[in-house]
């Protein structure tokens, strides 16, 4: 496994956990720890055996968006080159990754650092948890999938307030507005993520990849098309072993194994 400086990677049972780890400025996204996040999800994320993946964060807040310090340590950049050089490879590596993407948010997720949890697939948060869609409080618009993901999750009126007046949302506003799947205490976040990630991992990892893709594309398309687009990962999935598997556990009247037993093994 890759090791990095300012991003801290755990495997375990088929979960890897991608832990931003500058917490002393609230993981600001400095220009390594962009780096070493996009480098993770397009390799680390993607390894075989990996069939979850954990985004989480080191100290009291998930992630204060870019590091407004950093300017100068990126040299001659423009925002075009650290959005499209960074943030926006990162975004695309978490929603095209074929597997679940799991956020772990307590504290402030601000600016990127929203753009960031909202880019994964669910959500958990701690009861500190607080997104702040920080951009226009300098003077800048929503970036990093922001502006993308937002109006889907919330709806366009309440997106187009969060992204405007940038007002602190907190966690149980968050989960009432469909931006957590779950909340709970502080001190039962990491367990909490775990045992969520856990149960995903346990399931039939080829039809959650295709699940991932079939609701992405659901919000796209016209009804024909969606109906269609399922129909072609129908074929695919109930070729599977994972089929196979899940159908006979159903006869045999017990829990189906999703995860490999053997090279040979659903997986
Ligand atoms: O490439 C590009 O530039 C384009 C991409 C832009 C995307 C964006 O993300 S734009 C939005 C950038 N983020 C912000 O504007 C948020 C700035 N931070 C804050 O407003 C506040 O820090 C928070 C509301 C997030 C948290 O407030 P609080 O009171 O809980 O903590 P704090 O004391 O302000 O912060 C703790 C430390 O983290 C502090 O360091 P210090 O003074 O103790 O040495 C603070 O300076 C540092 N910190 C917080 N946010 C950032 C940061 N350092 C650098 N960059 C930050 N974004």
């Amino acid at each position: 496994m890759a090791t990095y400086e300012t991003v801290l990677l755990r495997e375990e049972d088929g979960v890897l956990e991608i832990r931003m780890n500058r917490p002393e400025v609230l993981n600001a996204l400095d220009v390594r720890l962009k780096r070493e996040l996009r480098e993770a999800f397009q390799g680390e994320a993607r390894r075989e055996g990996v069939r979850v993946v954990l985004l989480s964060a080191a100290g009291r807040g998930f992630c204060a968006g870019q590091d407004l310090r950093d300017a100068e340590a990126e040299g001659r950049r423009t925002f075009g080159e650290s959005l499209r050089g960074y943030y926006h490879p990162l975004i695309e590596a978490m929603l095209n990754l074929p597997r679940p993407v799991v956020a772990a948010v307590q504290g402030v997720a601000a600016g990127a650092g929203m753009s960031l949890a909202l880019a994964a697939d669910m959500r958990l948060l701690a009861a500190s948890a607080q997104f702040v869609a920080a951009f226009s409080r300098i003077g800048l618009v929503p970036d990093s999938g922001l502006s993308y993901m937002l109006p889907r999750l919330v709806g366009l009126g309440r997106a187009m307030e969060m992204a405007m007046l940038a007002e602190p949302i907190d966690a149980e506003s968050a989960r009432s507005l469909g931006l957590a799947n779950r909340v709970c205490a502080d001190e039962d976040l990491a367990s909490e993520a775990w045992a969520f990630c856990r149960r995903l991992a346990d399931g039939p990892a080829h039809a959650l990849g295709l699940t991932k893709k079939a609701l992405q594309r659901g919000l796209e398309l016209p009804l024909h098309e969606a109906l269609e687009y399922e129909a072609g990962l129908q074929e695919l999935a109930g070729r599977s072993a994972e089929y196979v598997e899940g159908v006979r556990a159903f006869r045999e009247k017990r829990k189906p194994t999703y995860r490999p037993r053997d090279a040979n093994g659903p997986g």
